[in-house]
């Protein structure tokens, strides 16, 4: 596996083509950007419904330079599941050669309705790579909540804000037995870039969840994605780590952690927590980010890669 160490390294793979629809400064499509550069051809990416697939295929014109599949919202595990089967009975037949399957999804189609699928898939050990991009929320339909839309944040169906934790879907992953689970930002691309590599080369099932700030969805502007995701891993709110056969390594310490405010304040979706009135639920979120950070520090002691 060649590690990435400088943007050369991934020259001349743009997997994304431009002229895709997305908004302006989409931190889904930045890192499905980086995805694609970094993942060793040849692979065919399988995607469900979701901002990915409107914005990078309006007929007749297509994004995608790339292999590439569309299936419903709901079983993109299982057609990448088929995919690799195919390939497999394909290889024993001496007609072609086994490769990885990568499915790119949003949090919508993982966490919630493709959960059985990915579940199954996971269980039955398909050598594909399941990358969930997260913007914590269903975007394509109208910025609907998701079990991975955090504590507090308003959407169209929690106005006053979303009273349940975000859904810890690595640690459910890990418990599947896969050989490589991680977690990537799109600021911090060499490491995400790697992790592809990583997970890519693995035999079997891997997990790749990316934080994927949507300006429209969080309501910022959209210059400030990039600095967006520094903050949520820089806050410790979404932690860079990995495991690989149940091990783990953090691969982002965060020793002194900036204020989890100076996250908050910069997106509206979050605007009502800074008022005194709701300081419990604030109180709560920061719990939440301490505890679920204490548990990664242990697990990385316990359990070292
Ligand atoms: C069975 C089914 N239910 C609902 C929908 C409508 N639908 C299409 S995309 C989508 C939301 C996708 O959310 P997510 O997976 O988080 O991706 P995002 O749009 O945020 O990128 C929904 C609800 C559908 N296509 N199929
Ligand atoms: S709504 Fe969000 S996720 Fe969808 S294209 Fe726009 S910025 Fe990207």
């Amino acid at each position: 596996m060649m590690q990435v160490s400088k943007l050369t390294d991934l020259y001349g793979r743009e997997g994304l083509s431009p002229g895709h629809t997305a908004c302006q400064g989409c931190g889904a499509t930045i890192a499905v950007r980086q995805v694609l550069l970094a993942a060793e051809p040849p692979y065919i990416v399988v995607s469900p419904t979701g901002c990915l697939e409107v914005v990078s295929s309006q007929y007749p014109y297509t994004s995608w330079r790339v292999p590439w599949v569309h299936v419903a919202f709901e079983n993109a595990a299982a057609v990448a599941s088929g995919v690799e089967a195919a390939l497999r009975a394909l290889e024993k037949k001496g007609l072609g050669k086994r490769q990885k399957v990568i499915v790119i999804a949003g949090d919508g189609g993982t966490f919630d309705i493709g959960f059985q699928a990915l579940s199954g898939a996971f269980e039955r050990g398909h050598n594909l790579l399941y990358i969930c991009y997260d913007n914590e929320a269903y975007m394509n339909t109208g910025i609907q909540r998701s079990a991975a839309t955090p504590l507090g944040a308003t959407t169209t169906t929690t106005p006053t804000g979303k009273l349940e934790m975000k859904k810890d879907i690595t640690s459910i992953l890990v418990a599947h037995g896969s050989p490589y689970v991680a977690t990537a930002s799109p600021h911090l691309w060499k490491d995400l870039a790697n992790k592809v590599r990583k997970a890519q080369s693995k035999e079997g099932p891997t997990f790749l969840h990316i934080v994927a700030p949507c300006p429209r969805g969080w309501y910022f502007d959209s210059h400030l994605t990039i600095k967006v995701a520094k903050l949520a891993v820089e806050t410790r709110i979404f932690p860079i780590y990995e495991v690989e056969h149940g091990r783990y390594r953090i691969n982002y310490p965060v020793p002194r952690p900036r204020p989890i405010e100076e996250y908050l304040k910069l997106q509206n979706r979050f605007a009502h927590l800074l008022k005194p009135e709701n300081a419990h639920i604030l109180e709560a979120f920061k719990q939440w980010v301490e505890s679920r950070w204490n548990h990664l520090l242990k697990m990385a002691e316990a359990f070292p890669l």
